[in-house]
């Protein structure tokens, strides 16, 4: 099992983004400029849902521009927001329990906010209609309404694609990972479906229309939703952007994957993909400027289990976590699917300065790195000896794109098809394997080189023939993967709090570590102040938050070995809302004698509070520099 640590933390993690995702056709991304910030707030302090003695919101407006100065740093401004409701809201909206439903109610309006669409797992997508609030201030009232177990922004992703060197030969790719001689064992099957997650396809390419994935249950072009799924004629999949059933490729970037990775063999056209036969599920989430968001992303990821797709391609990734992301990751392991991705383009080790999902440490990920011809790592490639897995042909690949045209991409988002697609051709060859059987197999047939000796997990390139050969059976797991000259640091994770939750009082932090050498201690650190130790496990450490500084702060933890080594987790954000100058008062006793026949129409309580004075504004954030 691999183990990914990071080190980061939202600053650097923005930061970083100005290293990541250039491409030949990526235009400006406006939607990063970020906004000024006004306070709104929440009206009625003491509802449903919400315990006693936990409602602040009497001291806010005092503390409001301590808060935003802490968070107008944090630039990755969107205009969504995803909540997970806690089990408590979750079950009593369930109930439609008046008071809950309410208090539910209220916070959406007096935030300005509605209700977008629901997702799996107690996550809903809330749209912001006040432009002009900061998502991050918005997103500390609701975590405050403790109606929430955490509400993230609804980040965006991006594709991981780089400028084209035209001076590579555009065939290399399936020669190096040995695909001809594996065509003689299989060349795919169409009871076999990949979920291309991207741009949307163009389902009319002469090279990929026989390969599509076509929905049984849906009979194209009638204007009927006839498996009333939601989608109307969601025949070749969806475009989660619109939520239509029409996933036409608006970019060249989900087309140019999808040809890598099944575009029809043997038919006198073109170029061939890793599967000469497949069905491609066309699902569209990053638009035509490739980007998307994560809410879109679930939608899709959501689709590909409800459809019974194998294997998902996923060449994007962004340097936010998203626990709701993560999550529907985990939904799709427990259905059976494997989530193919791209390591991203920014030449940096993973598992110090994470990309996501790559870096996630889910068992159903496969994060794949980018060669060259030359069969060395591509120079934009992302590594990590933890969290990249694999390597595949990633630098000037030919493959079809928009409009039955064909072109030359780079980046990890072409190394990444390569590999969805040899995951489909052994499932193609031994239909009865289950994603892990898959994920073993062709991890464990990479042929290995000394150039990704220790930089990647198994330190090597897949290999088709080998992975569908039954003559040659899977080594077992290598004792010694990275036989680095120096042992492997320890891993270690927080596992508690959650990220993009709400730290009030004392907090236990709870980490993960684990290592051959056996761990002699781990510190938890607040930002750069170390708080405390632990010597056995489980490791924990219990936090007085009322002495952080109010705003976002990084909790990370530093294990270290019996070889002195050491090793910091990735950094787990939470909203520290604590005032120490002027204290939450305490709320009013509840009512001894509650009323026996509460009001089913309840008063909705004093209207919307009057109006604060504008909070203090801030200069517009530079653009991007794109
Ligand atoms: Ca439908
Ligand atoms: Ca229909
Ligand atoms: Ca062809």
């Amino acid at each position: 099992m691999k183990k990914k640590i990071a080190l980061t933390s939202i600053f650097k993690c923005i930061l970083l983004f100005l290293f990541i995702g250039t491409t030949v056709l990526i235009g400006n991304c406006s939607d990063y400029s970020s906004e000024n910030s006004t306070g709104s707030l929440l009206s009625e302090p003491r509802q449903a849902g919400i315990p006693e003695n936990t409602s602040p919101f009497s001291s806010i407006k005092k503390n409001d521009s301590v808060f935003i100065q802490n968070i107008k740093k944090h630039a990755a401004e969107t205009k969504q927001i995803i909540v997970k409701l806690t089990a408590q809201t979750y079950s009593k909206m369930k109930i439609q329990d008046s008071q809950t439903v309410q208090a539910y109610n209220n916070a959406l309006k007096n935030l300005n906010l509605v209700e977008k669409r629901v997702l799996q797992g107690r996550c809903r997508v809330l749209k912001m209609q006040d432009s002009n609030k900061a998502t991050l201030y918005v997103i500390k009232e609701l975590l405050v309404s403790k109606l929430f177990e955490y509400a993230q922004p609804d980040y965006y992703r991006h594709i991981a694609t780089t400028p084209n060197d035209p001076s590579f030969n555009q065939l290399w790719g399936m020669q190096t990972i040995n695909a001809p001689k594996a065509w003689d064992l299989s060349t795919g099957s169409g009871n076999v479906i990949v979920a291309v997650i991207d741009t949307g396809v163009d389902y009319n390419h002469p090279d990929l229309k026989n390969n599509m994935w076509r929905n049984p249950s849906e009979i194209a072009g009638n204007g009927i939703d006839d498996d009333g799924n939601g989608y109307v004629d969601d025949y070749y999949g969806i475009n989660a952007i619109t939520k239509s059933g029409n996933p036409m490729d608006d970019h060249n970037h989900g087309t140019h994957c999808s040809g890598i990775l099944g575009a029809v063999g043997n038919n006198s056209v073109g170029v061939v993909g890793v599967n000469w036969t497949v069905h491609i599920m066309a699902l569209k989430f990053l638009d035509s400027t490739g980007n998307g968001s994560d809410s879109d992303a679930i939608t899709c990821v959501d689709y590909a289990i409800a459809n019974k797709a194998n294997v998902m391609s996923n060449s994007w990734g962004g340097t936010e976590d998203s626990p709701a992301l993560q999550e529907a990751v985990a939904r799709a392991q427990t259905a059976g699917l494997l989530f193919v991705v791209a390591s991203g383009n920014s030449t940096a080790n993973i598992d110090v300065i994470p990309f996501y999902p790559a870096a996630w440490t889910n068992e159903n990920i496969i994060s794949v790195a980018s060669i060259d011809s030359n069969e060395g790592l591509s120079s934009f490639s992302n590594y990590g000896p933890r969290g990249v897995d694999v390597a595949a042909p990633g630098s000037s690949i030919l493959s079809t794109t928009r409009n039955n045209t064909y072109g030359q991409m780079s980046g990890t988002s072409m190394a990444c098809p390569h590999v969805a697609g040899l995951c489909a051709l052994y499932k193609a060859k031994n239909p009865s394997v289950d994603w892990k059987a898959i994920k073993d197999r062709v991890l464990g047939m990479v042929k290995k080189t000394n150039s990704l000796n220790g930089k990647i997990l198994t330190g090597g390139i897949i290999n088709a023939f080998s992975t569908l050969d039954d003559s040659s059976p899977t080594p077992p797991p290598d004792p010694t993967p990275n036989p680095d000259p120096t042992p492997n640091p320890p891993a270690v994770a927080i596992t508690a709090p959650e990220s993009y939750s709400l730290a009030m009082g004392n907090v236990t932090i709870t980490a993960d570590a684990n290592d051959a050498a056996g761990i002699t201690r781990v510190e938890f650190f607040v930002g750069t102040t170390k708080i405390g130790e632990s010597s056995s496990a489980p490791y924990t450490c219990t936090w007085n938050s009322a002495t952080a500084e109010t705003g976002l702060q990084d909790l990370t933890a530093v294990a270290y070995n019996g070889n002195g080594q050491f090793t910091t987790s990735g950094a787990v954000v939470v909203f520290v809302f604590n005032f120490p100058d002027n204290p939450i008062p305490p709320s009013p006793s509840p009512d001894p004698n509650p009323d026996p026949n509460p009001n089913p129409n309840p008063n909705p309580g004093p209207g919307p509070m009057p109006p604060f004075p504008d909070m203090p504004s801030f200069p517009p954030f530079p653009e991007w520099p794109y």
